[in-house]
């Protein structure tokens, strides 16, 4: 392990008391804390500010504004020309490290850039104090995201003086990756390059292919996976189902779980929470916080543990909760469905970290990425379907399930999906990463055309954005190397067409 656990967890329990939500959402921000963490640089030079935007870009008669909240560093910035890097948030709140550390601040400080970061409408403190009612939602969209960054662009033109010679290139990871693609592709006169990293470019309603490739990823022999790992996994999610239907009270207790499953709703809760442990596990992988994948499989096949037989896998599953559950440091598994929803439906804004509800609303609204799990290659439990997924739009938003189709089909013809016609746009993806099936990963074979694409075989999500490590894998230290010559070469063709 390369970094502990336990300060992570401090921190994981001082952010956790708002939201109860889903594991792969804790684990996610766990990692985003660890980076606050690592950024050892000075954060002095970060300033914040606030730019007010036009709650409904779209609408020149609703003139409601929210503030929204960006950060900048001028430490690297060669003044006056020196090209802007953007960072660009995405579903969750924005920090100081993001215009500090990471390879895109890396790369500034190399190239002389002002370093920007713009949170989110609707996450983080960018949100008005009735901002996660229902009726209020409806201005918390991507097409208003994007036209928040072209108006950003213009403020920061203006209070930095800057014109056509500052060249600006945007970043962004996951969701905020396909908003940095998107960015470029519908304001080409904005931004001259793009990295998204791990982005998923391609709304998709049941994403039954995100298990399938957790699947795939823990039999990876490159990254410590074996076929025994997953017929163990698959054995393991077999066997709770097969308990909790005989004694549901023996499955509260050997999972630690704050409530015993006597309800179908939070069986499905707590097959979702166990099936988050793996899956956190593989799309986080060696940037994660919880262990890595051969952990995982160790002990999911560890030979010199004495088991049972009959209940092996199952006690292995239970071992791997264990695991999980002490570095939580929650007093207990809570997997009341109950509990879950009507955290979602709270609509207060009491903390700037609140990032569930709006990014459910999303999904119904715009993109899908249901983690579902009815097809036979799935290995955990199949009682996670599209349909008890879906049920949250109708009860937190009432958006009808039969609509999703439509919204989804809407964002990918909006866009493009996967294979968007765009030009100078670089998306990084890795091997072991389950979000890599919705994003652009071949090259389309263009004569001439420059590469578009960076394929890392054994990494997981968005490991490309973190600065260099002398640990990093071969892989990742070439991916990086890759991205820079992208970087270097539009700012070296930027110049060029400047100066003509
Ligand atoms: C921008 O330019 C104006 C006029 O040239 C000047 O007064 C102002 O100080 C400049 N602002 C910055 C941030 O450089
Ligand atoms: C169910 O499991 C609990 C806890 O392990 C145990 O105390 C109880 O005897 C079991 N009940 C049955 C009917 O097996
Ligand atoms: C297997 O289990 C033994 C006994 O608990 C432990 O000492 C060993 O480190 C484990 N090996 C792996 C690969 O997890
Ligand atoms: C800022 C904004 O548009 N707020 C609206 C949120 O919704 C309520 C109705 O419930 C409106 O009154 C607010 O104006």
């Amino acid at each position: 392990m390369l970094f502990s656990p336990a300060r992570c967890l401090i921190l994981l329990l001082l952010f956790n008391s708002t939201d109860a939500g889903r594991i792969l959402g804790k684990i996610k921000e766990c990692v985003r804390n660890l980076l606050l963490q690592k950024a050892k640089q000075p954060l002095q030079h970060v300033k914040e500010g606030r730019v007010h935007q036009q709650l409904d870009h779209f609408n020149r008669l609703d003139f409601s504004t929210f503030p929204q909240r960006f950060f900048v560093n001028e430490a690297y910035w060669r003044r006056p020309d020196g090209p802007v890097f953007l960072f660009i948030g995405g579903e969750g709140p924005i920090y100081e490290f993001d215009v500090v550390a990471g390879h895109h601040a890396d790369m500034a400080e190399e190239h002389g850039a002002l370093l920007l970061a713009l949170e989110h409408r609707f996450y983080g403190d960018s949100i008005n104090p009735d901002g996660l009612k229902t009726e209020n939602l409806s201005d918390l969209s991507s097409q208003q995201a994007l036209a928040d960054l072209a108006v950003f662009h213009q403020h920061i033109s203006q209070s930095f003086n800057l014109s056509h010679r500052n060249t600006w290139i945007s970043f962004g990871g996951s969701y905020s990756g396909a908003l940095s693609a998107w960015f470029r592709g519908k304001f080409p006169h904005l931004v001259y390059g793009a990295v998204a990293s791990s982005a998923p470019v391609k709304a998709t309603l049941d994403f039954s292919a995100y298990s399938n490739v957790v699947g795939l990823s823990l039999m990876k022999e490159a990254v410590g996976g074996s076929e025994k790992c997953l017929a163990g996994v698959r054995e393991a999610f077999a066997a709770v189902e097969a308990v909790m239907g005989g004694n549901a009270s023996r499955v509260a207790v050997d999972f630690g779980c704050c409530q015993i499953p006597k309800d179908l709703d939070d069986q499905i809760e707590l097959m979702q929470n166990l099936a988050d442990i793996v899956m956190g596990t593989v799309q986080y992988n060696e940037e994660g916080v919880l262990m890595p994948i051969h952990e995982l499989c160790g002990v999911m096949t560890n030979k010199s543990e004495a088991y049972v037989e009959e209940t092996e896998a199952y006690n292995r599953l239970v071992k791997l909760a264990q695991i999980y559950h002490s570095s939580s440091e929650e007093p207990c598994l809570d997997i009341s469905h109950e509990k879950t929803v009507k955290d979602l439906m709270d609509t207060t804004v009491h903390s700037g970290r609140r990032a569930e509800r709006q990014w459910t609303y999303q999904t119904c609204t715009e993109f899908g990425f249901y983690q579902t799990c009815e097809d036979a290659t799935c290995p955990f439990s199949g009682m996670v379907t599209l349909r008890t997924q879906t049920e949250l739009c109708l009860k937190l938003f009432g958006i009808s399930q039969h609509s999703l189709p439509g919204r989804v089909a809407f964002t990918n013809t909006y866009y493009g999906g996967d294979n968007p016609h765009t030009h100078r746009i670089l998306y990084v993806n890795g091997g072991v990463d389950p979000w890599k099936e919705l994003s652009v990963v071949q090259d389309r074979a263009e004569e001439g055309e420059e590469a578009q694409t960076i394929f890392i075989k054994d990494t997981a999500h968005c490991a490309d954005m973190m600065s260099r490590r002398v640990t990093d894998r071969r892989s990742l230290q070439e991916a990086r190397q890759e991205i820079e010559k992208h970087v270097d070469s539009w700012l070296k063709m930027a110049a060029l067409e400047k100066t003509v």
